[in-house]
């Protein structure tokens, strides 16, 4: 397709963005992470959105080449504002997978790779795959996954409550922590099931040494309630929408 011709030519040329949405502690509204997401400036078609082109690069197998050049980016920038005193020395830089990237048999060596060039420390990274796509490649991602984790990165489950996994498939994976979807959280407020959903899984990570992550934030009221119900970190467009690095807030994170 047309479509595909440009992506190729789009990876062959770098026209890839990263924007950062925030990742928020809300017991003190610290910003103590971002997920990196891509955007695509094609020069025919403007700004695209990962929503149009990911399946297309996943499909062709691209999304290996594109996954590398969104992590280097990320890990780059991420480094320079450690440098710079503007992110905390703990940061967490978030960066999507596709199990595609997972399944691929020189992905690990890739990751390694990009870590010592951009000279990204281990702890600062956490990469995210899909709970459904993980479902759907058990046994495979299961063994990318402790991979992953013995190299220092941690995992986060991301769109976590739709892909249906049960309790006892979540206790043998491996991953640090799990993104509650965002249509969990929307209206959670107003319907009490959604929110009776949210309070599950924060009953059922108790015992277990994970951070949850509310996705879609979008008002103070939601906020509120799941910082009561238990859950630590947030997302959202109530905090910021994804941007470029420029355009993050300014404000110095400081250790306390
Ligand atoms: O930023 P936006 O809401 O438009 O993102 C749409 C979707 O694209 C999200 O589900 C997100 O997970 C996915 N996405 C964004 N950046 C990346 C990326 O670098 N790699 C992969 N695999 N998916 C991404
Ligand atoms: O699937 P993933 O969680 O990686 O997707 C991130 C996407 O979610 C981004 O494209 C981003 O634009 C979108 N997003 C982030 N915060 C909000 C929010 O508060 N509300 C809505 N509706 N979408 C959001
Ligand atoms: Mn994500
Ligand atoms: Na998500």
């Amino acid at each position: 397709s047309r479509l595909l011709l440009e992506l190729h030519h789009a990876v062959q040329h770098h026209e890839f963005v990263v924007y950062y949405q925030p990742l928020v502690r809300l017991v003190d509204g610290r910003f103590c992470g971002a997920e990196a997401l891509v955007r695509w400036e094609s020069p025919s078609r403007g700004m695209v959105s990962p929503a149009e082109f990911i399946p297309v690069a996943e499909q062709s197998g691209l999304i290996n080449q594109i996954g590398m050049q969104v992590l280097e980016q990320a890990a780059y920038d991420t480094v320079a504002q450690i440098e710079k005193g503007m992110w905390a020395a703990d940061f967490q830089l978030h960066v999507n997978l596709s199990a595609r990237q997972l399944l691929s048999a020189d992905f690990i060596d890739k990751l390694q790779d990009v870590l010592s060039r951009t000279h990204l420390p281990a702890d600062n990274l956490t990469l995210e795959i899909t709970e459904s796509q993980l479902m759907s490649h058990e046994q495979l991602a299961t063994s990318g996954l402790t991979k992953i984790r013995s190299l220092g990165i941690k995992i986060a489950i991301d769109d976590f409550g739709t892909g249906y996994s049960s309790l006892a498939y979540l206790h043998q994976m491996a991953f640090d922590s799990l993104k509650i979807d965002r249509s969990f959280v929307h209206s959670m407020t107003e319907n009490v099931t959604n929110q009776r959903i949210i309070e599950a899984v924060v009953a059922m990570t108790r015992g277990m040494d994970v951070h949850l992550v509310a996705e879609g934030i979008e008002t103070q009221e939601e906020a509120i309630r799941l910082r009561e119900i238990g859950c630590h970190y947030a997302q959202g467009f109530l905090f910021a929408k994804p941007l470029p690095l420029a355009e993050l807030p300014t404000e110095r994170v400081t250790d306390k």
